[in-house]
């Protein structure tokens, strides 16, 4: 009996320690233990945090407020049309260009520049400034303009903005035969 009861007690001393050595196991758990943050990273309870702002996994980037489009140049136009005309019957073409959303919203319009010689590159002058969806696709269409008649020569895609791609001076943006570089200015 006493043997018995002896046991018993035993037993139930190593199930509480057992418990009481499982609790402190959890409590003394780290979460931080197996996460491995990058530079500029801390983790906090299990997560990594940018030190000084910007975006974990790039914490040196700070989100741009604004991003401005200086300037637009384009570099390439195909010579002809799909019929294989030229794009003005009476000499060089007159070109535009045009900041458009991906829902087809007119943003920014350059006017009509008379008379393009498209062997050579061509600026137009812009300064729209995005605001905000910075890292939303944008749409550049390069027009031939007879009158108030326009042929779509081709429409290239932009994104202002991207996580991870830093602030490049230039955005190149192509379509096909057509190219055209932005010049880019970023505001925080
Ligand atoms: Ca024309």
């Amino acid at each position: 009996m006493n043997i018995l009861s002896l046991l018993m007690k035993f037993v139930i001393i190593i199930i509480l320690l057992i418990t009481v050595s499982c609790d402190n196991k959890e409590e003394d758990l780290d979460p931080c233990e197996n996460v491995t943050c990058g530079q500029n990273e801390v983790c906090n309870n299990g997560v990594c945090d940018c030190l000084y702002g910007g975006t974990v996994g790039n914490c040196d980037e700070q989100i741009p407020t604004g991003v401005t489009v200086k300037k637009i140049i384009i570099n390439n136009v195909p010579p002809e049309n799909s019929s294989g005309d030229p794009w003005d019957d009476t000499g060089n073409p007159d070109l535009a260009v045009a900041i458009y959303t991906s829902m087809n919203n007119q943003l920014w319009f350059s006017g009509v520049i008379d008379e393009v010689d498209i062997s050579e590159d061509h600026e137009f002058a812009c300064d729209y400034n995005f605001t905000n969806n910075l890292s939303a696709t944008y749409r550049i269409p390069l027009t031939e303009w007879d009158g108030n008649n326009y042929d779509l020569i081709g429409i290239m895609d932009f994104i202002p903005y991207q996580v991870g791609l830093g602030y490049p001076d230039t955005i190149v943006t192509t379509n096909i035969s057509i190219q055209a570089t932005l010049l880019m200015e970023y505001s925080f």
